[in-house]
């Protein structure tokens, strides 16, 4: 995960693999979206407090970030001169920190500045941030007492959305058998980048033709997608997996609790079984990149009409308004 090309300036940003149906919540760097005769320009990264074109933004082979997955990560989005849910990213970075006895060399203000900085830098105003704090340069041996100083890494960079037929048509899902990592192996909680088990899930997902894997936990209810949040809906009632059930607490799943007490819609936090998502008159998903997505199709059942559900519709022209009006402006 913290491999870069060097050689050229469209490689540096992460960039998802294409789903199914063209449908993609890819990450681009932010020439892609001039015209194809745009002469490509590179990202400027920022690494420990210094900005490098991205074909020099390089950590060292004993960062224990690549040697163990031994770090943590945000994926924030900036809409419109705004970082969307800035504070309750970095309170999220900031615990994941803590538990895994990660000290985060700056001040919460700090990162801030970092962050908006590098905004600024790639001239941005609407993308995505990966923000990463790996454990730093170590010696072979996984021992992080060897690593001195914790690295911070910020990409800013476009994001291509999933196409809009994608939230008016829904995603298909597919339940894989790779289970959700148990709270007393690797507590999902913390957003490691150690991601090999939801690499795990996509893969089964890629394989079966579908745009997303639903992972159970080891009980067998329904934990998460690989990178987003699930919600279903029956009777007008909308419900998602506690944190307990291997649930990240995703910052846009919060921001549907937000709007569903807005309108008034009641929401409730469930264990959930396959059943219930196979007999939901709705479903949808949330996440930083796909924001929030129907899904209509769960191993090979379809979802209520097969259409994405009033509440969902809804739910995302909300979301939209508010991405678009709210957040921590970047150039002011
Ligand atoms: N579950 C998992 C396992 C996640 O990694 C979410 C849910 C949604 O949380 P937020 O806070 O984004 O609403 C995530 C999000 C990406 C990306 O490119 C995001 C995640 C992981 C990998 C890629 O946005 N985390």
């Amino acid at each position: 995960m913290l491999t870069k090309t060097a050689n050229s300036g469209t490689g540096g940003a992460l960039v998802e693999d294409e789903p199914r149906q063209g449908k993609s919540a890819s990450v681009k760097p932010a020439d892609e979206s001039r015209t194809a005769k745009a002469v490509p320009k590179s990202l400027t990264i920022y690494i420990d407090g210094e900005f490098f074109p991205e074909a020099e933004a390089k950590v060292s082979v004993f960062d224990h970030g690549l040697l163990y997955g031994d770090g943590i990560f945000e994926g924030i989005r900036f809409y419109n001169g705004r970082v969307f849910k800035l504070e309750e990213h970095l309170a999220r970075l900031w615990d994941s920190a803590k538990s895994i006895c990660l000290d985060i060399p700056m001040s919460r203000n700090e990162m801030t500045e970092a962050l908006l900085e590098t905004i600024r830098q790639n001239d941005l105003r609407d993308g995505y941030i990966r923000l990463l704090v790996t454990r730093g340069v170590g010696n072979l041996g996984l021992n992080p007492a060897q690593c001195k100083r914790a690295s911070v890494i910020i990409i800013a960079a476009t994001v291509s959305l999933y196409p809009e037929n994608a939230y008016r048509n829904g995603l298909t899902v597919v339940t894989c058998a790779t289970r959700r990592t148990s709270p007393s192996a690797l507590n999902p909680a913390v957003k490691s980048l150690n991601y090999l088990n939801n690499v795990m899930a996509r893969i089964e997902a890629n394989l079966a033709g579908a745009d997303e894997a639903l992972m159970l936990n080891d009980q067998g209810n329904v934990a998460e997608c690989t990178a987003d949040n699930v919600f279903i809906i029956k009777r007008g009632e909308i419900f998602t997996p506690p944190i307990h059930a291997g649930a990240l607490r995703g910052v846009t799943r919060s921001v549907v609790f937000d709007i569903a007490a807005e309108l008034g819609l009641k929401i409730s936090e469930t264990d959930l079984t396959r059943h219930d998502v196979f007999v939901a008159d709705e479903c949808f998903l949330t996440g930083t990149a796909a924001e929030i997505i129907p899904v209509v199709k769960a191993d090979g059942r379809v979802i209520g009409n097969g259409k994405p559900g009033p509440i969902s519709t809804r739910m995302i022209a909300r979301f939209r308004e508010l991405t678009g009006e709210t957040g921590t402006p970047i150039f002011s």
